[in-house]
């Protein structure tokens, strides 16, 4: 646990020292006044936890003056109110479906999600259902390779459904422990592609319940992640988020407005482009990174 608090840490660090300034001088005061409270606030929004969150949490710090508890203390306490049983994760399911818009990581998301299982004595199936880009099958055959993991690709095809039907019913017959379907990126804009994903998941429906869908959010669009992930699940149900590019954004907060806004479970944040820069998600260690309390 502690080596994912490390890198939970280490991943937020461009968000600490953005909002790093506003905090000099009042880290571990017990008493803020109204001015102390304004630049909290001010550093909470700039990190992207959102009005509501903020509001709230700042309400409830000017509200309790618990003499013997820093505020970083009873922020994470009323945090831990606000969240309180909201977001229940539950294990992934034998299928995964990675979907998001272009660029947002999910092919090495998928890589990533595919190293994490087999480290853990899983066997796993890839699938290369991004039958657009030229180079899509081509980078995650190499991850393939490197993970030593089996791949399921046809670049006979430009259907990206057939792709994944071969690829889970491979997957299946084979009884592997873990399916992972790639998909190429789309805006929701685009009707036709969107459409074409809700065929993707009807077809692998079709085989299996035991399914789970996630999208990849890039941390830099901040609050535009949420309209993302809404869009998205008008057409097909969105069962969880990883959060991509943890290390590369100042606005790390995102992750809690994503969980209450959209009531879905961040599962896993990425904070760097190699294979083990993927760290399950834990509420604890977000927020503590986030504020810059270093020990667990
Ligand atoms: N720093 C950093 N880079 C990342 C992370 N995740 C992905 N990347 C990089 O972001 C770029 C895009 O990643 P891909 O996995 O190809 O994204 P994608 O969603 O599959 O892209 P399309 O298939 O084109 O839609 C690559 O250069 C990755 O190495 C992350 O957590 N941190
Ligand atoms: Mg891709």
């Amino acid at each position: 646990m502690f080596k994912f608090f490390k890198k939970t840490y280490s991943g937020l660090k461009k968000t600490r020292t953005k909002i790093a300034n506003m905090f000099t001088g009042i880290s571990g005061k017990k008493h803020l006044s109204a001015d102390d409270l304004e630049k909290l606030e001010e550093a909470l929004l700039q990190a992207d936890l959102g009005w509501e969150v903020v509001d709230n949490i700042v309400d409830s710090l000017s509200k309790s003056d618990d003499k013997n508890l820093a505020w970083e203390e009873r922020f994470l306490n009323s945090m831990d109110l606000l969240l309180n049983g909201k977001i229940q994760t539950k294990p992934l399911r034998k299928t995964i479906l990675l979907v998001g818009i272009n660029g947002t990581g999910k092919t090495t998301s998928a890589a990533k999600l595919a190293g994490e299982f087999s480290k853990d004595g899983e066997s796993v199936l890839l699938v290369a259902g991004d039958t657009y880009r030229a180079a899509a099958v081509e980078q995650i055959r190499e991850w393939s390779k490197r993970l030593k993991v089996q791949l399921v690709a046809n670049e006979g095809t430009s259907d990206p459904a057939a792709v994944a039907f071969d690829g889970v019913n491979s997957g299946l017959s084979k009884n592997v422990d873990r399916i992972i379907v790639d998909t190429a990126g789309r805006l929701h804009t685009s009707l036709n592609l969107m459409k074409e994903l809700e065929k993707i998941n009807r077809v692998v429906r079709k085989m299996t319940d035991e399914v789970d869908v996630l999208i990849t959010i890039d941390a830099n669009t901040g609050q535009n992640g949420i309209q993302q992930a809404r869009e998205f699940n008008k057409y097909l149900p969105i069962d969880g988020v990883i959060l991509t590019k943890m290390d590369g954004t100042a606005r790390g907060g995102i992750a809690v407005p994503i969980m209450l806004e959209l009531n879905l479970p961040v599962y896993y944040i990425g904070v760097g482009e190699q294979v083990d820069d993927l760290v399950p998600f834990d509420m604890d260690s977000y927020l503590k990174g986030l504020i810059g309390i270093e020990n667990e």
